[in-house]
């Protein structure tokens, strides 16, 4: 074993979801490293523990897992699992976590950023429940990146990482394991695949987009292989370590050509993507493009179809930029609505708790407490069990969904890459001019209320502060503003818009229309021309 020297290095602060820089970041000598010795530091691994390692694929990601191999054995790790390739999914590393009482493990990802030489790598440390670290676990990690003056690692070579079975590195046993198989399991045991492959032999279509991401090889499993979807309804469907040159981010821009596809007349019934490491999801039906708040709502309200989830739901939480519509659906089955800070690791108390069984975010993510990761195969198949049940297409369901409970229009514009001077001046801006809003017009709007928001964990107690400024109007509707925490050049605004119509009301119109309003408000409110000099987002979702 050496212990290597090192200094540290500034910004090693994980965001919304780890530590993410660009790859070159990650090149310099020591920065993984001082990373994951913090990492091994605050969490003190008891002699023996067990330590998983997963990764999306990306570039460099083979490079970290065999330097995090070394080290994990000389910090006194008993035992390493690690999916074959370096590849386990961010939901399926979850997964493992939780199946082999692993103390932790490591993910590396940079989720839906694009991927090679010069894009961008991430790590994140997940605790025992499979679930993120929280923030006082990633407060302590950054404290100890900032005083770091040495890691520790084993002077051994690389290991096989394409072969499965177990090999020992010092005292440490590294075992390379199917990244796939457990998960699909897991899933097995979640729906209700007869139904699902009966409705596929009865001429249920899909197409899948995997990206040239993670769930590649996870969806030809379980769509084609288990499910009985034709071969070919998994696109690009072979993880490349720049995902094509994509962006892995399942949403109308990226996965624009699934998009396309399900607008056009060869559309098939189902169309569904997910993104770098497997956590997010993207339905769209048959000429209907379902947003993810929305999603959230439709299979909370559904979720009982589901062998997993025929007892009921004990709750519902989505992160506060999330619409409401998850909310009504929870009053009328009489459970609770949670409404959490942006980040699923705010959802891994309640999950653990018992008090949430369905979660989801307006950034394309949904899951439920059977890991503790958002799992966008496990929306897919929810969905497809769903449809399977009840012979319904997306688009009537969507529809009686919305004749039920109303329909919370929804957009997020995002401006990307601003000057962080210029965000952070427009969100002081904003902050400083909260208390003067309630009451005031803006253009047929009036707001009701505005504030800064702030998280009280029910169960630890614990608070997050200046977790988005919320700008509430009479009548339901609302703007959100706060700054991304994934990012990796700059800052990201985004702007979360959402206006509520009730039963009977006009249920079937376009969102820009809709919203129209609001984005003329969100821009007079916040200043977001005269501060950034844009005049139009960059990305809309
Ligand atoms: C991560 C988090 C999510 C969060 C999303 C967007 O997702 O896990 O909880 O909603 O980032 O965060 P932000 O608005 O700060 O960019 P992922 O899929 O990137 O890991």
């Amino acid at each position: 074993m050496t212990t290597y020297k090192t200094t540290p290095y500034e910004g090693q602060k994980p965001g919304t979801s780890g530590l993410r820089k660009k790859v070159r970041v990650f090149q310099q000598p020591g920065y993984a490293e001082n990373f994951i010795q913090a990492v091994f530091d605050v969490v003190e691994p008891a002699p023996g523990a067990v330590l998983v390692i997963g990764g999306d694929g990306r570039y460099h990601n083979r490079t970290v897992i065999q330097q995090a191999i070394r080290m994990a054995a000389a910090n006194g790790y008993g035992q390493v699992l690690v999916g074959q390739g370096g590849i386990l999914s961010t939901p399926a590393a979850s997964n493992v976590i939780r199946q082999y009482k692993a103390s932790g493990g490591l993910i590396l990802s940079a989720s839906h950023n694009p991927g090679g030489p010069d894009e961008d790598f991430g790590i994140k440390y997940n605790i025992a429940n499979g679930g993120p670290a929280p923030e006082s676990v990633t407060d302590a990690i950054y404290a100890r990146t900032q005083t770091i003056d040495r890691y520790l690692a084993l002077d051994t070579p690389d290991i096989d990482l394409d072969t499965l079975g177990t090999v020992e590195v010092g005292a440490c046993r590294v075992t390379v394991l199917d990244p796939v198989a457990d998960y699909a399991d897991l899933m097995e045991r979640l729906f209700d695949f007869a139904t699902i492959r009966a409705a596929v032999a009865g001429g249920l279509t899909m197409a899948f987009d995997a990206m040239h991401a993670v769930t590649g090889p996870y969806a030809t499993e379980i769509l084609e292989k288990r499910l009985g979807f034709a071969p070919g309804t998994v696109r690009n469907g072979v993880p490349l370590e720049d995902f094509g040159g994509h962006h892995p981010d399942p949403n109308m821009v990226h996965a624009k050509e699934l998009f396309d596809l399900m607008f056009s007349e060869a559309a098939p019934d189902f169309g569904a993507a997910s993104d770098g490491d497997g956590d997010r999801n993207l339905i769209v039906g048959k000429h209907r493009f379902v947003t993810p708040s929305d999603s959230l709502a439709m299979l909370a309200a559904n979720a009982h179809l589901a062998p997993g989830y025929a007892k009921g739901l004990a709750g519902i939480a989505r992160s506060m930029p999330t619409s409401a519509a998850a909310d009504r659906v929870a009053a009328s089955l009489g459970i609770p609505a949670f409404e959490t800070p942006t980040g699923w690791k705010f959802f891994g108390n309640l999950l653990d708790a018992g008090m949430a069984t369905i979660c989801g975010e307006e950034s394309a993510g949904t899951g439920s407490d059977h890991v503790r990761e958002k799992d966008g195969l496990w929306a897919v198949l929810l969905w497809l069990n769903i449809l399977a049940v009840r012979k319904i297409s997306v688009d009537a369901l969507a529809r009686k969904h919305w004749a039920k409970f109303g329909r919370n229009y929804y957009a997020r514009h995002d401006y990307e890459a601003l000057p962080t001077e210029q965000a952070d001046a427009l969100m002081a801006a904003l902050k400083a001019s909260l208390g003067a809003l309630p009451g005031r017009k803006v253009g047929p709007l009036r707001v009701e209320t505005a504030d800064s928001f702030s998280y009280l964990d029910p169960v630890d107690g614990s608070t997050s502060a200046n977790q988005g400024l919320r700008v509430l109007f009479e009548g339901g509707s609302r703007i959100v503003f706060r700054l991304s925490g994934t990012g990796t050049q700059g800052a990201t605004l985004r702007v979360y818009l959402e206006r509520y119509e009730p039963v009977g009301g006009d249920l079937d119109r376009e969102t820009p229309e809709m919203l129209a309003d609001l984005i003329a408000a969100a821009d007079e409110l916040a200043g977001i021309t005269r501060h950034t000099g844009r005049t139009a987002p960059d990305v809309v979702t």
